[in-house]
């Protein structure tokens, strides 16, 4: 243990605590900007500078590591005067639109004026940087970057995809792909995680909510909202409650306040996704126990960022991915047919939206192969962010909304597809059904639990042993089949790399494309604290334990779907819907 005095206060703190950080656990708060503990420790903004006695510059708390009888000052005049000019140089090239930036009020800059007592600044000059660089999932506004460096470092170390730099050197420097090229043309898979850690206005998702309050006002049309899994784990954070609180109701009942006029879930076609997903990967299996020829392991196809990442950084893999759409895509398509056949509704006159914790969805709805016809499965994508700003839009009350339901039949859902928005919860959903169908029983795990692939860590790995299996199933008997699961694409790399070279131990992958699932997706509210990931992973969990029925197999409106439409999983007429192909 290390003892130090801060503000002549004794600390004992374990060796290479940051000064930040011990201070913070003697109850005094250092302002930083650039700073996020555990993860971006790089000195960049400077403002949480302090003194230490005997050094003769300021030092930046976030980097520096306390010493043995170190003395730290963090409130003398030489501090404040330090951090208020860094703060208004900061101002002096930074757009300074806040009445009309989509951040106000949730701006970290902002928050540190107010902070530092800063009220008026000396240097009157506007942004350097003049350029907004928009996708169709991510818009970059350049005026408003502060260089703090927190993206590279999401895109960099977190998901290990590195398309986010500083480019150039001095006054000229930006954050920016390589060579100029705008995010669209860079190789970024839509990830949003760099959305996520912005402490400004500079990233964030492209606006789709002008479309959807278009299609809500046209009395012609009709409009379907669904909502993800891991959306009613975080909505409620922007109204207030405590991370993990599941909203599920209220969510329901904003969609319909906004004025859907079919409110349906996600949860539905994550089912529906398990039945098609299992179908494909007992076929491989069975193809495999049989020693035929046969490509595994497979992998999952939920997460369109990892998709993208493995288009095009790992192209020749794609035969390894599942055919399935992912599921807000499967609903979509299934609104457009099944639903509007049954209700004799215009499939043209339908809007489907999908409520999503990611940005990456809004450039899968745009893919080629998501489209039939010229008609596209899903019409909009809007992030749990987009969603709350538009129920603050419509003067909804969140906190006085009642406990709101799904529409049937494409809102039953089973507890199985409420796992699906979090890390190793789509691959317990497959091995429930998986093991139902070989075994003609329950997966034999406690309260159906696959315990190895539930954490929060990088990549993790389970064995499924089949035993008195069913007669059609005689191959599989006494024989394993080995389980990775990761999440963020730098752990994809490595399971992908393990395919590469021929190595990998396993018959079934869960790659998402989100550290931690989406529960912590690039469109989720703002949050890189480990503890609101974990408390939305347990309210995920209790969403399905707190269902009566948890095995996507037995939910009764997708037997329905099978009976009324779409005859078998993997059908000719399933194949055409609800399957897709990838781009090399
Ligand atoms: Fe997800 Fe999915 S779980 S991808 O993680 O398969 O985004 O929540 O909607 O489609 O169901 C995200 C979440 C989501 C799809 C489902
Ligand atoms: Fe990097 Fe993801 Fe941001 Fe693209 S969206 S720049 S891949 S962090």
């Amino acid at each position: 243990m290390v003892h130090l005095t801060i503000n002549q206060k004794p600390v004992t703190v374990p060796e290479g605590t940051t000064i930040i950080e011990a201070a913070r656990q003697c109850g005094i708060h250092i302002p930083s900007l650039c700073y996020l503990k555990d993860i971006h420790k790089f000195g960049s903004c400077r403002i949480c500078s302090v003194e230490v006695e005997g050094a003769k510059n300021l030092m930046a708390s976030c980097v520096t590591e306390v010493r043995e009888d170190m003395a730290v000052r963090t409130n003398t005049k030489r501090v404040r005067d330090a951090r208020n000019m860094l703060y208004e140089l900061l101002l002096s090239d930074h757009s300074k639109s806040c009445l009309s930036c989509n951040r106000n009020q949730s701006c970290e800059l902002q928050k540190l004026g107010e902070t530092l007592g800063v009220t008026e600044t000396r240097f009157k000059t506007d942004s350097s940087r003049q350029h907004v660089d928009a996708s169709v999932s991510i818009t970059r506004d350049l005026s408003k970057c502060i260089l703090c460096r927190r993206c590279v470092t999401a895109c960099n170390q977190i998901q290990g995809v590195g398309v986010l730099n500083a480019q150039q050197r001095g006054f000229d420097t930006v954050i920016a792909p390589a060579m100029g090229l705008p995010i669209s043309k860079a190789n970024c898979t839509f990830c949003g995680q760099c959305t996520v850690v912005c402490p400004v206005g500079a990233l964030k998702e492209t606006d789709s909510t002008a479309q959807v309050w278009q299609a809500l006002n046209d009395p012609e049309i009709r409009v379907v909202i669904q909502a993800a899994p891991a959306v009613r784990v975080a909505l409620g954070e922007l109204f207030g409650y405590p991370p993990g609180t599941s909203v599920t109701g209220k969510m329901a009942a904003a969609m319909r306040a906004l004025g859907a006029d079919d409110v349906f879930d996600t949860d539905w076609s994550a089912d529906l996704t398990i039945m098609e997903e299992g179908a494909e990967f007992l076929e491989r299996l069975t193809k495999y126990m049989d020693r035929e020829a046969a490509v595994l392991p497979m992998i999952t196809s939920c997460s369109p960022g990892w998709i993208k990442y493995i288009e095009h950084y790992y192209p020749e893999q794609t035969a390894h991915l599942s055919t399935c759409k992912s599921p807000h895509m499967m609903l979509g398509a299934m609104a457009k047919t099944y639903y509007a056949e049954k209700k004799n509704i215009d499939p043209a006159k339908m809007f489907v939206v999908s409520v999503m914790p990611c940005t990456a969805k809004k450039f899968e709805i745009t893919r080629e192969e998501m489209k039939r016809k010229g008609v596209a499965d899903v019409d909009a994508v809007i992030t749990t962010r987009e969603l709350g700003a538009m129920i603050k839009q419509a003067g909804i009350d969140f906190h006085a909304l009642g406990e709101g339901t799904f529409d049937e039949p494409l809102g039953v859902s089973t507890g199985a597809a409420d796992i699906f928005g979090l890390t190793g919860g789509v691959m317990e959903a497959a091995l429930r059904t998986v093991y139902a169908i070989v075994c003609g029983r329950n997966l034999p795990f406690e309260n159906l639990h696959v315990a190895p692939i539930m954490g929060l860590e990088q990549v993790k790995e389970a064995i499924l042993r089949f035993e008195k299996v069913l007669p059609e199933y005689e191959s599989f008997e006494g024989k394993e089949v080995h389980i990775g699961v990761t999440s963020g694409l730098a752990g994809a790399k490595q399971l992908a790399d393990q395919i590469a070279r021929e190595t990998s131990p396993y018959h079934f992958i869960e790659i998402m494309g989100c550290p931690g699932g989406c529960i912590t997706g690039g469109g989720q509210p703002r949050s890189a604290d480990p503890e609101v990931r974990a408390k939305r992973q347990a309210a995920l969990y209790a969403e399905d334990e707190g269902k009566s029925i948890r095995q996507s197999h037995e939910n009764p409106s997708i037997q329905a779907l099978y009976t009324e439409y779409l005859e078998y999983p993997g059908s000719k007429k399933a194949h055409n819907l609800l399957h897709t192909k990838y781009v090399k």
